[in-house]
């Protein structure tokens, strides 16, 4: 019987594949071994089944109403209609059966059962019709659990070490808590989860080991509205018998020093533990371990101080062998406090992946600038760990200390860390070779050095390792060119982004800082979304945004809000409608915008009740920042300019958002405030000429009203004139901070300025991307000479090596060098781009993204007589390839020109005259016969 079912499926899929085959036209060459690996392996059956934004069986789930997505399998041109189950595991009964829908939808399918419940575990499946009405195979089933939904579900209570009885504790010190408890287990065990979060950073572990292997949890949101939780499966480290659970408390973001002084830790005073254990046995009984004045704790353990800018101090002598096991003596340590109030309105589970290690870096090169200081090269800055294992003294400390750079001397360049020490201790128990990382502390670096070790030890590489941490977010994109710089440049881009995306974005890893910064989030976000799966990430941010925005309707300059100061500052509080959208954008989650919608709307109010005739007033800020050769660090383009581009792109996002939600009132109200505001401002700001008037000419000022479209089309192409002008008085470079920077490459290329656009990014001189890579960066700075062969360092005030703001300039790289973009009609890469321009000094490039459907992708290349270009369309997906020229007959495929061939009726002409066509999903092969000049466009 099964071998019959199978065989009808192959049969089917045999037939199948020929169809489409014919209907979509793939080019044979590539299509051959494509259809050999589906006629072997091939199931028609959907693939790849994610709950929510991505999760792939996911424990502990947050969403009591999430949504469903699969991907179709390669070869399935389209959906036309799914059916979906969903079962309670433990219950055995369906909670949830779609029935056939008629629908091509496979992404974000909303559950419409009964809101899910806390510990449910499920298990869905679909499957679909395709394109000519043949029904798939159910998938395979994919399962998940739901975590501790709400505060009401916590019996436990808040435990801490209240540093009042321990005499070890100093109050200045973020000294590490270890708390324990033991506890039988009578029968045998069916499963078991802990449920667990802190006020500060924990680490579990459960009869001596580990629990998990996620760092830095609960992670950083507004801790006084909302604290994340974790649920780990634990059932095979509980045992029958006696068990012991043990947990360290580090001071984190919610009790640790936060900001540049020390006034801003105002979260709490202590870190606190909040933990259930439920241990459900094979009889259905439930046991509880909860977190409560049962437990035991001290301060006077191995971990001294871990503080998250200053680093860890280790002394292995404190340390207590056995302390997380049973049987250990605890009789010299203390009764725990306790507080039954949850106080946090909102404990939910971790709506996105936890901070993990990701890569292990090695040792490239050890010197010794100084007699006994070793100095060990990982040949990458990077954020996270050292590994050490080294050879070690009794009682002597060993130093390790980090630098992004070095001094001239070779010595450790640590003055941009400012107030940050930055600094690990190890103190060694016992003459020996010893492994250490330390635990809530983490470090910027791509030095290491290390001294107090035993005199005369000879270094050796792996002595030192860098463990790298960052969310664990799944890597979507890459983008690859025949210009080595230019891949540098996309390394540092991505290396910047894993640097900053430690559980929130920041501005840095390293410094007193590493914070927030909504501005420099709002300008990263949609080159983010290329390189890795960050829509849970900037969901959960966006979140912390809400909780934290100002009764005015202000944005915090960085979220969580440590500064207290209400925000107010244009394109950085406009992260509350750019963000949102531009996820909606890559994703098509529309639940993004609904979810953040009364915050944009708030936003936007702010900004109206601070405009009048053409002008946003009475506004400060940060203005254009870091403007090369401005005479100050918030540039030379005037707050008010800003302000008013920056509420009429606000506007527009918010009333683009009541559209999609079918908002309709609210989208013609906002959409007339719009076009009110675009003509106030252009009457205000631009002449007949599209020349800036009542303010300075800047270069930003001319990018930021072409980019989001606030004037007509007319002035448009008059002050990309202008611009062009000011470029070339610059020499023929960027003069932008981080508003303007991240649409300059952009707006040059949509007003016709290609060659402008790529030669401002290829620029080697000062200020240019790759004026700092020759300066030998490994990512993005702060300052584009942060560092320079010929001055030295930049100003340590502010001088950071790990800041992914102008990393922003991806975007470009990936929509219009390789070409991928998403389509605003149909977002999430349902309908999508190919929009290469072959230009600069380039001879290839190529871009893959891994979209919610399968694998988009665009690849050129420049044989001398002809550019190939290679065109990836996942299943259930449609694109636009737009060839950058006016002449069909220099379109071939498959040999055949393009209006000879069977996409003649799939081609049409763009507004510009370039040719297009439509395609559906497969792989295409187009060659572009070498275009004559007037062809190009
Ligand atoms: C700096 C941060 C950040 C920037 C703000 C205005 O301190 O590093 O990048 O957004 O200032």
């Amino acid at each position: 019987m099964y071998f019959e079912t199978r065989s009808w499926e192959l049969t089917e899929s045999i037939g199948l594949m020929g169809t489409t085959m014919n209907s979509r036209g793939l080019i044979g060459i590539l299509l051959v071994p494509l259809t050999m690996c589906q006629v072997a392996c091939w199931a028609a059956m959907p693939e790849q089944l994610v709950v929510g934004e991505g999760f792939v069986e996911p424990l502990g789930f947050h969403d009591p109403t999430p949504t469903f997505s699969w991907k179709l399998p390669v070869g399935t041109e389209r959906q036309t209609s799914y059916q979906l189950e969903v079962r309670d595991v433990l219950a055995e009964e369906s909670v949830w059966d779609s029935g056939w829908v008629d629908s091509d939808q496979s992404v974000f399918v909303p559950y419409g059962g009964t809101p899910l419940t806390s510990r449910q575990q499920l298990r869905w499946r679909v499957r679909f019709r395709d394109q000519d009405g043949l029904a798939s195979d159910w998938s395979t089933p994919a399962h998940f659990e739901m975590g501790l939904l709400s505060s009401e579900d916590w019996k436990s209570q808040w435990i801490f070490q209240s540093t009042e009885v321990d005499s070890n504790a100093d109050s200045e010190d973020e000294r590490v808590a270890y708390l324990r408890r033991e506890f039988p287990v009578a029968n045998k065990i069916a499963r078991a989860r802990l449920y667990v979060t802190a006020r500060g950073l924990y680490e579990v572990y459960l009869n001596g080991q580990k629990v998990g292997i996620d760092a830095f949890t609960p992670g950083w949101t507004s801790y006084a509205n909302r604290i994340d939780t974790q649920t780990y499966d634990v059932t095979r480290q509980v045992k029958q018998g006696e068990n012991a659970l043990g947990a360290m408390l580090g001071y984190g973001w919610y009790a640790g020093r936060l900001g540049w002084s020390k006034k801003w830790n105002f979260y709490g005073n202590v870190p606190e533990l909040l933990l259930q254990l439920e241990i459900t046995f094979a009889d259905g009984e439930v046991q509880t371990i909860a977190s409560d004045d049962a437990w035991k704790s001290t301060l006077d353990g191995p971990i001294r101080i871990s503080s998250i800018y200053d680093g860890e101090t280790y002394d292995a002598r404190k340390a207590m062998p056995g302390w997380s096991d049973p049987a250990f003596d605890d009789s010299s340590w203390n009764d725990v406090a306790t507080s039954a109030k949850l106080e946090t309105p909102m404990l939910t589970p971790k709506p996105f992946a936890p901070v993990r290690v990701t890569e292990t870096l090695s040792t490239q090169r050890i010197t010794e600038p100084e007699s006994g200081r070793f100095v060990f090269d990982l040949g990458q800055n990077m954020v996270g760990w050292p590994e050490i294992n080294i050879p070690v003294e009794k009682d002597q400390m060993v130093t390790i200390r980090f630098a992004e750079m070095l001094n001239p001397d070779g010595t450790m360049y640590t003055a941009n860390y400012r107030s940050a020490k930055s600094i690990d201790f190890y103190t060694a128990a016992s003459t020996g070779t010893i492994s250490w990382k330390p635990t809530f502390t983490f470090h910027g670096f791509r030095y290491v050095e290390l001294s107090g070790l035993p005199v005369g030890s000879t270094p050796s590489a792996d002595w030192v390792k860098g463990l790298v941490l960052h969310s664990d977010l799944k890597p979507v994109g890459s983008f690859v060119s025949s210009h080595e710089k230019l891949n540098q440049l996309q390394r540092n881009i991505r290396w910047g982004q894993r640097g900053n995306f430690l559980d929130i974005p920041t501005d840095c890893p390293q410094r007193d800082e590493r914070c927030g910064w909504t501005g420099d989030a709002q300008a990263f976000c949609p080159t983010a979304m290329f390189n890795y799966d960050c829509h849970a990430f900037w969901k959960s941010w966006l979140r912390s945004m809400r909780d934290d925005q100002s009764s005015d309707g202000r944005i915090p300059h960085v979220i969580p809000d440590i500064l207290k100061n209400r925000g107010g500052s244009p394109g950085w509080m406009d992260a509350a409608t750019i963000v949102p959208w531009q996820v909606y954008l890559r994703t098509g989650d529309k639940e993004i915008l609904l979810e953040n919608y009364d915050m944009m709307a708030k936003l936007v109010g702010w900004y109206r009740d601070h405009y009048a005739d053409g002008v946003v007033t009475n506004v400060a800020g940060f203005g254009d920042w870091l403007q090369p050769y401005a005479s100050n660090n918030i540039g030379d383009t005037p707050h008010a300019v800003l302000a008013t581009l920056f509420y009429a792109n606000s506007v527009q996002i918010l009333a683009n958002s009541a559209r999609v939600l079918g908002k309709n009132v609210d989208a013609e109200k906002y959409g007339k405030e719009a076009d009110a505001v675009k003509q106030e401002l252009t009457n205000h700001f631009f002449d007949s000429d599209g020349k800036l008037q009542n303010a300075p000419e800047t270069q930003t000022a001319y990018i930021l009203a072409i980019a989001f479209d606030l004037i007509p089309a007319r002035r448009q192409a008059q002050a990309a004139n202008h611009l062009v002008r000011l470029i070339d008085e610059a020499d023929g470079h960027l003069r932008t901070g981080f508003l303007g920077t991240p649409f300059i490459n952009q707006v040059l290329d949509q007003t016709g300025h290609e060659e402008v656009a790529f030669s401002v990014l290829f620029k080697e001189t000062y200020p240019s991307w790759f004026y700092s890579i020759n300066q030998g960066a490994t990512t993005m700075w702060e300052r584009w000479n942060s560092y320079s062969h010929e001055d030295g360092f930049g100003n340590v005030a502010m001088n950071s090596f790990n800041h992914y703001a102008y990393g922003a300039v991806g975007q470009w790289m990936y929509e219009r060098i390789a070409g991928l973009s998403p389509d605003p009609a149909e977002p999430g890469y349902k309908h999508f781009f190919v929009r290469p321009i072959f230009g600069g000094p380039l001879t290839s490039a190529g871009a893959e993204l891994e979209t919610a459907y399968g694998k988009a992708a665009s690849e050129w290349r420049n044989t001398g007589d002809k550019v190939e270009m290679t065109v990836t369309v996942p299943s259930n997906t449609t694109a636009t390839v737009v060839f950058p020229t006016t002449n069909i007959t220099a379109i071939r495929v498959d040999g055949i020109v393009l209006n000879e061939s069977e996409f003649a009726d799939a081609m049409k002409t763009s507004d510009a005259g370039q040719v297009t066509v439509e395609l559906a999903c497969g792989v295409y092969r187009f060659d572009l016969l070498a275009l004559a000049e007037n062809d190009l466009q």
